[in-house]
C-alpha cells in the first residue's frame, strides 16, 4: 500500500492544551505522524511518497472561501499585532448570539466565529501544515483515481472535527471530506465514510447531512459523557435528501473488541447495501485501551481485525490518518489497519 507523507506537519505544533484546568503540552504533537511513518518503513508497507500540490480548488469543494482566507491569514495578522504565542480563541457564539450576524472583525471575534472550542491553536506553520495535510489526503486520492485499490494518507493534524467554515478539535481542515468530495467530482455516483476514531466526526457529518450521494458512518465514545459532546447521537439519521444516510454508533466507556466490533459489523452491512463506488476510512486508533484521552479498550491486535472487516467489503478504500494519542502504539496500532487490511483483501 502506498503512504503519502510530508514533513510540513512539523509546522504544527501547538505550546499547550487545557486539561483539568492546566495547561499540558498539547497530544496532538507531531511525534504522532514521526512513530506511524517509523512503523510503515519498518513494517514494509510499501512506497512512501511525499505530496503533489492540488491546490486550493479541492479544498474549497468542503470549506467557506472565508474560512479558509481567514485561516489562510490569521497568523501574520496576529503577529503584526505583536503576539507571538499560540493563536486560540476563547469566545462562541452559543445559543441567541449572533452565530449568522455579522462576523467581527477583531482577530479574536473573527477566530471565535469560526471556531467551536478553545483545541485547534493556530501556530506560526499552521496554514503550511494544514494545506499540506490536506495535499497528502488528495495525492493519495488521485492514487486511487488513477486505479490503485487503496492507499493511506499519513495525514496530521487530524480533520474530522472541521466543519464547512469552523476549525476545532485539533483539525482545520476536513481531510476525509475533501477526498470523499474529490472522488465524487471525478465521477463516482457514491462514497461512504467509515469514521473509526474514537470521538465523533462532528464535522464530517455536518458537512454531508442533507446529502444521499455521501453515507457516513462513525463508531465513537457516548456524546453525552465524551468530546464533542454536542453532535453525535444515535438519533440523528441525516435531514432531507440526506435523511438515511446517516449512522452514528454512540458506546459507552469502557467498550472494548467484543462490544466495538458489533458496531462495526453494523456498520458495513449499511456500507456494503449503499454499495459506494469508494470507501474513506478516517483512521483514528485513540480508541486504543492505553490512549491518554480515550475510554475505549482495543489493544493492538484488534487493529488488524478492524482491517480485515473492512476489507471483506471490498472496496477500494482511501485510509485518512486522524487521532491517537498514545504515541509509542499509534504506529502499532495504524499499521496493523493497514496490514490487516492488505491481508485479508
Ligand atoms: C481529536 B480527534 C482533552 C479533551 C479532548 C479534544 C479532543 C480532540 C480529538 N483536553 N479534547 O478526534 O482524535
Ligand atoms: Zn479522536
Amino acid at each position: 500500500m502506498l503512504t503519502v507523507y510530508s514533513d510540513d506537519h512539523r509546522l504544527h505544533f501547538g505550546q499547550s492544551e487545557l486539561v483539568d484546568g492546566k495547561l499540558q503540552p498539547c497530544f496532538e504533537m507531531p511525534s504522532r505522524a514521526d512513530t506511524v511513518l517509523a512503523r510503515v518503513r519498518q513494517q514494509n508497507l510499501g512506497e512512501v511518497i511525499a505530496p503533489e500540490d492540488f491546490g486550493l480548488g479541492p479544498i474549497l469543494r468542503v470549506h467557506d472561501r472565508g474560512y479558509v482566507e481567514f485561516l489562510k491569514g490569521a497568523w501574520v495578522r496576529w503577529a503584526a499585532e505583536g503576539h507571538s504565542g499560540d493563536l486560540v480563541s476563547t469566545t462562541f457564539p452559543a445559543r441567541r448570539l449572533r452565530r449568522d450576524g455579522p462576523i467581527p472583525t477583531a482577530l479574536m471575534g473573527e477566530l471565535g466565529h469560526y471556531s467551536f472550542d478553545t483545541e485547534a491553536p493556530i501556530t506560526a506553520g499552521t496554514w503550511q501544515a494544514v494545506y499540506s495535510s490536506a495535499q497528502v489526503a488528495l495525492t493519495a486520492q488521485d492514487h486511487m483515481r488513477q486505479g490503485a485499490k487503496t492507499a493511506f494518507a499519513l495525514c496530521r493534524p487530524p480533520g474530522h472535527h472541521a466543519g464547512s467554515d469552523f476549525m476545532g478539535g485539533y483539525c482545520f481542515f476536513n481531510n476525509a471530506a475533501i477526498v470523499a468530495q474529490a472522488f465524487l467530482d471525478q465521477g463516482a455516483k457514491r462514497v461512504a465514510i467509515l469514521d473509526v476514531d474514537y470521538h465523533h466526526g462532528n464535522g464530517t457529518q455536518e458537512l454531508f447531512y442533507d446529502r444521499s450521494d455521501v453515507l457516513f458512518a462513525s463508531i465513537h465514545g457516548d456524546p453525552l459523557v465524551e468530546y464533542p459532546y454536542f453532535l453525535g447521537h444515535a438519533d440523528e439519521r441525516g435531514e432531507g435528501e440526506g435523511t438515511g444516510f446517516n449512522h452514528n454508533y454512540p458506546l459507552p466507556h469502557g467498550t472494548d473488541w467484543a462490544g466495538w466490533s458489533a458496531a462495526l459489523d453494523d456498520a458495513c452491512r449499511k456500507i456494503a447495501a449503499y454499495a459506494p463506488d469508494a470507501l474513506v476510512i478516517s483512521l483514528g486508533v485513540d480508541t486504543y485501551k492505553e490512549d491518554p484521552i480515550s475510554q475505549f479498550k482495543l489493544d493492538s491486535p484488534d487493529y488488524l481485525r478492524m482491517g480485515e472487516c473492512i476489507a471483506a467489503l471490498g472496496l477500494p478504500t482511501l485510509f485518512i490518518m486522524e487521532g491517537g494519542y498514545a504515541v509509542e502504539a499509534i504506529g502499532i496500532n495504524a499499521v496493523n489497519v493497514l496490514q490487516g487490511y492488505e491481508g485479508a483483501a
